[in-house]
């Protein structure tokens, strides 16, 4: 057993950066005086750091952040994603993921599935289940209470990571809860925190094309700020690449800035690229590794009340994932097993990757690999067993 330490505690590094800041654009001048300085940046300079050229000069602003909280430390899981059910009745623009009830392609597990499900197919003892899954017309409040109910009784040493903001919003008004109701019962089943997804871009005009019958971006800031005030820690995601400007980004990330100052509830920011393929925004095409790595950079030097910024190998592939560690992030995510939310959407990266990659990956890029749990606290295994600290 170790103990955990305070994230926001200086780490120390290797791997500091020798050389002082340095950069042609003259409008990353002022701030970089504010990030080393520790000042907050602003709107504007959010638009600058989006459309500087000098990528360099933005990715050391943004390692010198991640450097100060997490020296030379990279996190990664051994987690299982498991997704119930694909029947959505949302039908957004976005996503290659959902299906309508009865068409083809839709599947809905059965219990005893889901938990044959959460055993199968890895040889480590996870640390996390991670479960999203579509919003079911017919499934009641109950199956997820007893789906998550029965992993507790079969995996009670797994943490369970369960249902995005838009999920539970939508289960409170299928069984006429409020929404802090609804967030009881989860608890009382055993969820213990909540995943990032379903996020989004807040800004309305872009919202009502690519996902017009989710809630909006209020009710998803008003629905993370009662997960928080339940005492859930939770993620946040922003869905970047498609038709939303800089603007809009920015203003994603300055709210999320400012329900975090309000609750300190997320852990974790992941921004989540793109992925075209079988769904109704095909047309457009894929984000480059640039944008990926510029995105890193944005959100760790925007979100400066994060602890962590995920570059989710998953989805910008290992190698992004991987130059991301310094480039501000400090988190590659996990082992997964199973993935179906990018691969329905044409990801070409592996359905899971096994913990020694995770960490040869992270080595590679000179970070010191650490295994954590979802609360970020370090685990330590021997065999097929593992310990958290506490
Ligand atoms: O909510 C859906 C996005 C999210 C597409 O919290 C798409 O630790 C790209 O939220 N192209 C699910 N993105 C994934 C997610 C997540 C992943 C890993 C870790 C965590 C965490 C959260 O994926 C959805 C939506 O925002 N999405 N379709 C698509 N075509």
């Amino acid at each position: 057993m170790t103990t955990a330490t305070s994230i926001f505690e200086p780490k120390p590094t290797q791997n500091a950066p020798t050389r002082p800041f340095q950069t042609d654009d003259a409008r990353l001048e002022p701030i970089a005086a504010k990030v080393q300085t520790g000042a907050r940046l602003d709107f504007n300079d959010g638009l600058a750091l989006y459309r500087s050229a000098d990528i360099l000069a933005v990715g050391w602003l943004a390692n010198h952040v991640r450097e100060k909280l997490h020296g030379d430390i990279a996190y990664f899981n051994v987690n299982r994603h498991i997704n119930p059910t694909n029947v959505c009745v949302a039908a957004c623009r976005l996503c290659a993921f959902g299906r309508k009830k009865g068409s083809e392609g839709a599947y809905t597990m059965a219990l005893e599935q889901a938990w044959e499900t959460a055993a199968s197919g890895c040889t480590e003892a996870v640390t996390e289940f991670h479960i999203v899954g579509g919003l079911h017309p017919d499934l009641p409040l109950e199956y997820f209470l007893d789906l998550i109910k029965g992993l507790k009784e079969r995996f009670p040493q797994v943490h369970i990571k369960a249902f995005t903001m838009v999920e539970i919003a939508f289960l409170a008004r299928r069984a006429k809860l409020s929404i802090s109701e609804t967030l009881e019962r989860l608890k009382q089943a055993g969820v213990d925190s909540m995943p990032g997804g379903g996020a989004e871009i807040f800004a309305d005009r872009v919202r009502h094309i690519i996902c017009d019958h989710k809630i909006d971006g209020d009710e998803w800031l008003d629905t993370a700020r009662l997960v928080h005030q339940a005492g859930l820690k939770s993620n946040a995601t922003m869905l970047y690449g498609h038709i939303e400007n800089d603007e809009d980004r920015v203003d994603h990330l300055l709210k999320l800035r400012a329900l975090q100052d309000e609750t300190h509830g997320f852990q974790t920011f992941i921004p989540l690229a793109f992925h075209p393929d079988n769904t109704l925004l095909a047309h457009l095409p894929r984000t480059t590794g640039l944008t990926d790595i510029r995105q890193i950079a944005v959100s760790r030097l925007l979100l400066d009340n994060f602890p962590h910024i995920k570059a989710y190998w998953q989805m910008m592939t290992a190698k992004i994932a991987q130059i991301s560690l310094r480039f501000g992030a400090d988190d590659i995510d996990g082992t997964v097993i199973e993935e179906k939310i990018y691969h329905d959407a044409g990801a070409t990266t592996p359905q899971g990757m096994r913990r020694q990659e995770l960490m040869r990956l992270i080595t590679a890029a000179g970070r010191l690999p650490v295994e954590r749990d979802t609360l970020y606290r370090a685990v330590t295994r021997s065999e097929d067993t593992f310990t958290v600290a506490v």
